[in-house]
C-alpha cells in the first residue's frame, strides 16, 4: 500500500453535515467571500479619470505601467491581417465547431417577430427588438488566454445585429493579442480589437477615445479591476453606459449521490477550482455511504495533483465545501438559496430535477454532460452571474444585446372606448394636460 499522504499536502475541499449546522453556520456557506470594493474603487476611478482625460496616451501609458508592454496604438482595426490570426487546422476546426453550435443556439433566441396585442378593440400595442448599436466586448487575458470568451460575446452580438463589435483584451508580452481571439474577431465581424486590459480598457470604451469607439453596452467577465471600472462607467451618466452583469469569481455547486461516477464529480469540480484561486467550488453531496465520499476525496487530490495549474488548485479548493445532505429535497433546497453560477446534476435521474431548480446560471445534467463543455462548445454561453445574481440576473443570451422597442396606435373608436378612464387617472393625478389631451380629441369624436 502506499505511504499516506501527508496533511498539509492533501488538497482536500472542507467537509460539512447538513443536519449538524446552526442556521448561522448554514447561511454562512451560502455568502460568498465579500470583495473590498471601496478599496478597488479608490484604485480603478483614477485610473478611469486618466483614460477619460488623455485618451490613448493614458491608455498607452498603463498597458506599459500593467502589462509591461509599449505599444504604439492601443488599436487594431479590421481587416485583421493573415499571420495575426494564423492557427493550426485542428484549433482552427474547434473554434468553427463551437461557433457553429454557439451560432445555433443564440440564433434560435433572435427575436424576429414583432409582438402584436390588440389590448382592446382599437387599441393596439406592439413590441419590437433593435439591436444596441455599439458594444464592447471585454476577453480577459490574465492566467490563461481566453478565446471562447470571444465566442461568447462576438457571437450573440453579431445575431443580435450590433453595428460595431469592439473587442477589448489585453496583449501578450510581445505587444500582439493571441491569434485565437484575432481569429474569432475576425469571424463575429468586430470593427477593432483594443489591445488593452483592466480598468482602463472599460474606461476606453466607455469614454472613447481618439482611436477606440465609444460603446453603448461593455459585457464580458473580467477580475475585480474590469468589474469595477464597469460598475463606475454604469453609474457615471457623462458616458452613458450599460453592462451586462455584476460579476465575481467564477463558480460551481454539483449536486451529487450514490450513483454518481467520484472521478467525474472530482473532474468536474477541478475545472472550475482551477480558473483561479478565489473560485468557488462546493459539492452537495446526497445521502452518499462514507466511502463514496472518500473516494471523490481521492479522486480530487489525485488529479488535481496531475493538474499543470494545480498551485491555483491548491488555493481554491481548501476553501471549498462538501456539505452532506440526506435528501435531495434539502439539496435542491440549498443549491437554490446558494444561486449558483453552473450547477452539475450527478444524480439517477437527473433530468426530472431540472423543473426544480429556481436559481442557477446554467445547468449541467447528468454525468455525460460536464461544464467543460458549455465553457466551450455546446453551444450555451458561459458568460453566467455569478455571486448569487442568478437569482435575478440571466446570463448573456442574443437579448442582452437587443433592446425592446413599444409601440401603439388607437383608432378613433379605440379612443372613444379608452379615454373615460384615461382622463379620470388623469384626473386622480391632478394632470390636467393629459386629461386634455384626450378631451380634445374625443370632443370632436364624440359631437
Ligand atoms: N467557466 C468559465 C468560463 C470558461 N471556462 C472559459 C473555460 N474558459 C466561467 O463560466
Ligand atoms: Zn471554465
Amino acid at each position: 500500500t502506499p505511504a499516506p499522504i501527508p496533511v498539509a499536502s492533501r488538497i482536500q475541499m472542507q467537509h460539512h453535515t447538513h443536519s449538524t449546522l446552526t442556521p448561522a453556520e448554514r447561511s454562512k456557506l451560502l455568502l460568498r467571500p465579500i470583495i473590498d470594493s471601496a478599496d478597488i474603487i479608490s484604485r480603478v476611478s483614477p485610473i478611469m479619470a486618466d483614460v477619460r482625460a488623455r485618451g490613448d496616451a493614458a491608455v498607452l501609458d498603463f498597458t506599459h505601467k500593467f502589462d509591461r508592454v509599449r505599444l504604439t496604438s492601443p488599436v487594431i482595426r479590421a481587416p485583421f491581417t493573415p499571420e495575426a490570426m494564423r492557427l493550426d487546422l485542428q484549433t482552427q476546426h474547434a473554434i468553427d465547431q463551437a461557433y457553429d453550435n454557439v451560432w445555433r443556439f443564440h440564433d434560435a433566441q433572435m427575436d424576429r417577430t414583432p409582438l402584436v396585442v390588440e389590448t382592446m378593440p382599437g387599441v393596439t400595442c406592439t413590441r419590437f427588438a433593435r439591436p444596441i448599436e455599439r458594444v464592447g466586448l471585454y476577453v480577459p487575458g490574465g492566467t490563461a488566454v481566453l478565446p471562447s470568451s470571444a465566442l461568447m460575446l462576438g457571437i450573440p452580438a453579431k445575431v443580435a445585429g450590433c453595428r460595431e463589435i469592439v473587442i477589448a483584451t489585453p496583449p501578450r508580452p510581445d505587444g500582439t493579442v493571441v491569434p485565437e481571439v484575432m481569429y474569432v474577431a475576425h469571424k463575429v465581424g468586430a470593427s477593432c480589437v483594443v489591445v488593452a486590459g483592466g480598468a482602463q480598457a472599460v474606461a476606453a470604451m466607455a469614454y472613447g477615445t481618439e482611436s477606440v469607439p465609444k460603446v453603448d453596452k461593455i459585457c464580458g467577465p473580467g477580475n475585480q479591476f474590469v468589474t469595477t471600472a464597469k460598475m463606475i462607467a454604469q453609474n457615471d451618466s457623462s458616458c452613458m453606459i450599460s453592462i451586462d452583469m455584476p460579476a465575481g469569481p467564477s463558480e460551481v455547486l454539483v449536486i451529487a449521490d450514490a450513483d454518481s461516477n467520484p472521478a467525474y464529480v472530482a473532474s468536474d469540480l477541478l475545472s472550475q477550482a482551477e480558473h483561479g484561486a478565489d473560485s468557488q467550488v462546493v459539492l452537495v453531496a446526497v445521502a452518499m455511504p462514507p466511502a463514496h465520499l472518500a473516494a471523490i476525496d481521492d479522486q480530487i487530490h489525485e488529479q488535481a495533483s496531475r493538474l499543470p495549474r494545480v498551485e491555483i488548485v491548491r488555493q481554491s479548493i481548501p476553501k471549498s465545501f462538501v456539505l452532506s445532505v440526506e435528501t435531495m429535497e434539502e439539496a435542491i433546497r440549498f443549491s437554490n438559496e446558494y444561486a449558483p453560477e453552473h450547477l452539475i446534476l450527478h444524480t439517477r435521474d437527473a433530468e426530472k430535477l431540472v423543473e426544480k431548480i429556481d436559481n442557477a446560471g446554467s445547468v449541467f445534467v447528468g454525468e455525460f454532460s460536464p461544464e467543460s463543455c458549455g465553457d466551450y462548445a455546446s453551444g450555451t454561453n458561459h458568460t453566467l452571474p455569478t455571486y448569487g445574481y442568478s437569482r435575478m440576473y440571466s446570463g448573456v443570451n442574443t437579448h442582452t444585446f437587443l433592446k425592446h422597442i413599444t409601440a401603439q396606435q388607437l383608432t378613433p373608436a379605440g379612443l372613444d372606448a379608452l379615454g373615460d378612464t384615461v382622463m379620470r387617472l388623469a384626473e386622480v393625478e391632478g394632470l390636467e394636460a393629459h386629461r386634455n389631451a384626450v378631451a380634445i380629441r374625443v370632443r370632436d369624436l364624440r359631437n
